[in-house]
């Protein structure tokens, strides 16, 4: 199965991430536009793996304070046959924290793990192409700032059924204060 780690959306930001998905939907000759259910912050991309036991393990060993996701802002990653658009997250400490002690627990468990630095994006649509992308001051502006609190980290299982992308929970670790 291919697995991620993930932080899921309030329904009022998926709104407003639709609504501006919406809106590049219209401009653009072709895209691959994110369904709402599929909206998510990925934290670690696992891949495929049979050891959900382990990747089990790993979420349970974090322990992390609930905190404060900045959304944000829209941008653009180039791409061959299509560009990705994305919308921005804050990378505050709590964010970096939670990413870095995720991987961390990750690859104890054995999981090799990207070792890209982590760019905090949703990504809103794939293959876009726009005969007139917009520049990336307009793009900026296309999502307002918004702030959720989370509470909560979800072990993810991405699969296609009947050809449509799904993604599934299959665990949660809740975040506590810690004392
Ligand atoms: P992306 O949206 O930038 O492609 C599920 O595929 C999630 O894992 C997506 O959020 C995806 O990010 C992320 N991911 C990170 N690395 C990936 C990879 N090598 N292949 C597929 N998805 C990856």
């Amino acid at each position: 199965m291919r697995l991620f780690v993930a932080i899921c959306l309030e329904d009022a930001i998926r709104d407003a991430l639709c609504r501006a998905s919406g809106a590049l939907r219209e401009q653009a000759q072709f895209g691959r536009f994110t369904h709402r259910n599929n909206l998510h912050l990925t934290l670690a991309f696992i891949g495929e793996t049979a050891r959900l036991a382990d990747a089990k393990r790993a979420m349970a060993s974090v322990r992390a304070a609930p905190f404060s996701l900045t959304i944000g802002g829209m941008g653009r990653f180039a791409r061959r046959g299509g560009d990705l658009y994305w919308a921005g997250a804050e990378l505050s400490a709590p964010l970096a924290g939670l990413q870095a002690q995720v991987a961390d627990a990750l690859r104890k468990q054995g999981f090799s793990l990207d070792d890209k630095p982590f760019k905090p994006h949703l990504t809103l649509a794939r293959e876009v192409r726009l005969s007139d992308p917009p520049d990336e001051n307009a793009l900026a502006k296309r999502v307002p700032p918004m702030e959720m609190r989370v509470e909560r980290i979800t072990l993810m299982k991405s699969e296609r059924l009947q050809g449509k992308l799904t993604y599934t929970p299959l665990y949660h670790t809740l975040l506590e204060e810690q004392a």
